[in-house]
């Protein structure tokens, strides 16, 4: 006999459920918000959705080796790793001579990958500028034998596609200069004078960039340094004269820019309102190198673009092209494979904001006023979609860029669509449901749908109800380095009272194996914990992971800790806690995964 489950009175509609009041605020260790001004500047960036990145530099000609060493993780970073003396990277620039670059080519590939802005780094921390600058010789005209301005070039390339055109540039670290920060293996820091390097370099380089190269729809700053609030307001009002319709990214410190930016590698956890972007890069380094070949698959890309969309935000993500000016194939060939998939699917993207409806089994949503577009990751077992909370009239569904439609029915709160057997794309089909009236903003509910039709169902401690000491903390680490990784753990849980809940939609009947996904160093093992639903208990203990430290990988054990049986359909709650009062918290747990057994 099962014990039976409990459904939970409280939450007996899907108005009353808990619902988020307002995105939580993401700890991180360089990035800052923006201004939150209104600024009708940020309308094409809002509705772009998805940007190119460029990382090239000397660092590109280096590809990944100094010497006789090969380094890992960012290769933009290989000067500052390997503490090679100013004078004697510098001489990477008579070597540099990029003949394969070809700013129509470069263009023409963006263009084709359906991203509407591309960001390209003028000047990144060793110091090098990749543009004619007439403030200093150690630029691409001066000091290499290319002596050409691709920046030019590209700049034109990029409106003739009808792409934003903006520049990345390190206003504060620059490991060539004396006065730049961060190079203290050549230059004392005691002699150093940050307000000298802005004066000097930065900011007239800024001004350069701002001049010479026609309308920029960013400049991207990137970790700011060296200068109080009211030094960063003279800043940009100075530089928002020359242009004063150009956006300024988060980076520029003191949350003066315009729109927000997370961190290197990082989509915040729930939806957010307003401009906002995350970047990433296609493989682990952001500048060449030679030897990193894991690149993202266009799958892999498509989920992330579709994942930040659902979220309100825009997705940058970065190629790293080579010292001769070419990109890596496997980019050009993932990122053909993403514009083929937006030339399909592209309504879902551009122009959107966040989906009305949380993250669910099957996929995420993506909304403009009176659509809701369905973004089916992993296609259920029975093809049937059963969406909880449409309250809205639905008028019309069909898979987008067809004008078949799919038949639906509402079935109390649940509206259920009948999927083809096949769907057209396996990575990303989705589907444009057309409604009148208005739909619910369910954006921040609490609520996991639970199904027995997909492999599993993964919960994220960010929707929990935390109760007694329990909350939600960012944990940064990289594997590498710079190749950072973020990921949301529940923690300070010690005693019973400080438990997790999860409120439960769940949708069929039947088994499922419940396996916490967690990190805990050794000395938190062997601690009791326990997982309820209604009066069933799986208690267990938990096991070493090893310790959390930003600069190693940070290890989860999927932890599978029993079976639950659920009687019928309903609301549950499943509570995840200490089963007695503990030394140690418990763990960080990452997620909780449902697989219903078969
Ligand atoms: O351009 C890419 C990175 O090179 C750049 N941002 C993206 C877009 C970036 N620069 N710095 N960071 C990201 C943050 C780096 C922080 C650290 Fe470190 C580098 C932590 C560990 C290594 C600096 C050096 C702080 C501690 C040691």
């Amino acid at each position: 006999m099962f014990h039976h489950v409990k459904k939970l009175l409280l939450l007996s509609s899907l108005t009353v459920m808990s619902i988020r009041s307002s995105a939580q605020e993401m700890p991180d260790m360089w990035t800052t918000g923006a201004n939150n001004k209104a600024n009708p500047n940020l309308e094409w960036f809002k509705s772009a959705k998805f940007g190119l990145f460029i990382h090239w530099g000397l660092y590109s000609k280096l590809g990944g080796k100094w010497k006789d060493s090969s380094y890992y993780g960012s290769g933009e970073w290989i000067m500052n790793r390997a503490k090679a003396p100013a004078a004697e990277y510098a001489k990477v620039a008579q070597t540099f001579n990029p003949t394969g670059f070809n700013a129509e080519q470069w263009a023409e590939i963006a263009k084709n990958s359906g991203v509407k802005y591309l960001v390209i780094t003028a000047k990144h921390h060793e110091g090098f500028s990749m543009y004619d600058s007439k403030v200093t010789d150690f630029d691409i005209v001066d000091a290499t034998p290319y002596k050409k301005d691709p920046m030019k070039e590209l700049a034109a390339a990029c409106r003739k596609q009808n792409i934003q055109f903006g520049f990345y540039y390190s206003q504060f670290l620059d490991w060539h200069e004396p006065n730049g920060g961060g190079n203290k293996w050549d230059f004392k820091e005691a002699e150093k004078d940050y307000q000298q390097y802005y004066r000097s370099k930065s900011v007239p380089q800024l001004k350069e960039l701002l001049t010479n190269y026609g309308k920029l729809g960013i400049v991207w700053f990137d970790m700011p340094g060296g200068l109080t609030v009211d030094q960063t307001k003279i800043m940009i009002d100075s530089l928002r004269k020359l242009q004063p319709n150009c956006l300024f990214s988060s980076r520029v410190g003191h949350d003066l820019g315009d729109y927000r930016d997370f961190g290197d590698s990082e989509v915040p956890p729930t939806p957010i309102a307003g401009a906002w972007e995350s970047i990433y890069t296609h493989n682990d380094s952001w500048g060449y190198i030679q030897h990193d070949l894991n690149f993202k698959s266009p799958r892999d890309i498509i989920h992330l673009l579709s994942n930040v969309a659902s979220k309100g935000g825009n997705l940058m993500l970065n190629v790293g092209p080579d010292g001769n000016g070419r990109w890596p194939e496997y980019s050009i060939k993932y990122l053909l494979e993403t514009g083929k998939w937006l030339k399909k699917y592209g309504e879902s993207i551009y122009g959107t904001t966040y989906g009305l409806i949380p993250a669910q089994p099957w996929g995420v949503t993506t909304s403009k006023p009176g659509k809701l577009y369905l973004h089916i990751w992993q296609q259920p077992d029975n093809n049937q979609l059963k969406i909880a909370g449409i309250n809205a009239n639905i008028t019309s569904v069909r898979i987008l860029g067809t004008t078949q439609p799919l038949a639906w029915k509402k079935i109390g709160s649940e509206t259920i669509i009948q999927l083809p057997a096949t769907l057209p794309d396996a990575r990303n089909t989705v589907l444009i449901m057309e409604y009148k009236g208005q739909q619910q903003d369910l954006s921040q509910l609490h609520t996991q749908t639970v199904s027995a039709h997909y492999p599993e169902i993964t919960m994220s401690p960010v929707w929990a109800v935390f109760n007694g000491a329990a909350s939600t903390k960012s944990f940064t680490y990289s594997h590498y380095f710079g190749d950072w990784k973020h990921d949301n753990c529940a923690i300070n849980m010690t005693q019973p009272t400080d438990a997790l809940v999860f409120p439960l939609q769940v949708q069929e009947a039947g088994d499922f194996k419940v396996v916490l996904d967690y990190n805990c160093e050794a000395g938190a093992a062997t601690q009791p914990g326990l997982v309820t639903l209604g009066a069933q208990q799986l208690p267990f203990l938990t096991l070493p992971t090893g310790t959390y430290d930003s600069h190693q990988p940070m290890l989860f054990l999927q932890h599978a800790v029993g079976v639950i049986h659920i009687d019928q359909p309903g609301e549950y709650n499943l509570t995840v806690k200490p089963a007695k009062a503990n030394k140690k918290e418990l763990f960080r747990l990452r997620n909780v995964i449902l697989q219903p057994l078969q």
